[in-house]
């Protein structure tokens, strides 16, 4: 775990040096992840330049879903077995990709909800996924992903008529976790609620600065 820290923090140090926020989707198996990323390439993909890192226990699968959206890169990891990404397998995964050329760096974690909240992947925040169909208890169950998460997707709402999933409670079980957990509700099906999530994305993107000055503030030697 230390070594872990140790690679996640030269992870994180590259990232700012070239100014790419990143962030690392986490979820439990199925709540949309990858569905989610499919429809931010495709509806931001000419406005920001995305990469992302997929990781998966086994099959390329989500890499091949995703890699139909971009012409940026799409580097797939499989774990062979664990249930989580490590900062090793980022930073390799990070030599493939031109970090000038891009905004932002998605990486789709494994789907569960214990193991990947323990690794520091050296990511800029962690944003947990959560369905309508999981139940609104999940917070409290799996409290570390929600206290470790900065943000929250709330995927799946145009299940809402369907399913017996009471919102404001779940979002109230969200916040007695981590009480400053920003949380979006969209569906990435339907797209609705979708504008919040890519406002939030831009704003993440401006918070480091625009393409222009990163070279300036790369050649200086300053973090952003
Ligand atoms: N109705 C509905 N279905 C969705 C939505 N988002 C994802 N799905 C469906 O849910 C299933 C799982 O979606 P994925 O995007 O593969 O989920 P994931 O989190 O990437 O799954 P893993 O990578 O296996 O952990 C697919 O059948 C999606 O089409 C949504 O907003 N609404
Ligand atoms: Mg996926």
């Amino acid at each position: 775990m230390e070594k872990n820290d140790a690679l996640a923090r030269g992870v994180r140090a590259r990232l700012t040096e070239h100014a790419v926020p990143a962030l690392n989707l986490v979820s439990s198996p199925g709540s949309g992840k990858t569905l989610l990323l499919e429809r931010t390439l495709h509806d931001l993909g000419r406005e920001l330049r995305m990469a992302v890192v997929t990781g998966d226990v086994q099959t390329q699968n989500d890499a091949d879903r995703i890699a139909r959206w971009t012409d940026d890169l799409v580097q797939a990891v499989v774990t062979g077995g664990a249930c989580h990404l490590d900062a090793r397998q980022v930073e390799e995964a990070l030599a493939a990709i031109d970090l000038d050329a891009i905004d932002l760096l998605f990486i789709e974690n494994v789907g569960n909800l214990v193991c990947p909240a323990s690794w520091d992947l050296g990511e800029t925040a962690k944003v947990v996924v959560m369905s309508v169909t999981e139940g609104e208890d999940k917070p409290l169950k799996y409290p570390k992903m929600f206290e470790q998460a900065r943000y929250a997707v709330l995927n799946k709402i145009d299940l809402l008529p369907y399913v017996p999933f009471d919102v404001e409670k779940a979002v109230r079980f969200a916040h007695d976790v981590n009480p400053d957990l920003e949380i979006f509700r969209v569906s990435a099906l339907t797209g609705e609620g979708k504008e919040s999530w890519y406002d939030f994305l831009r704003r993440t993107v401006g918070a480091t600065g625009d393409r222009a000055d990163r070279g300036e503030r790369v050649a200086a030697g300053t973090s952003p």
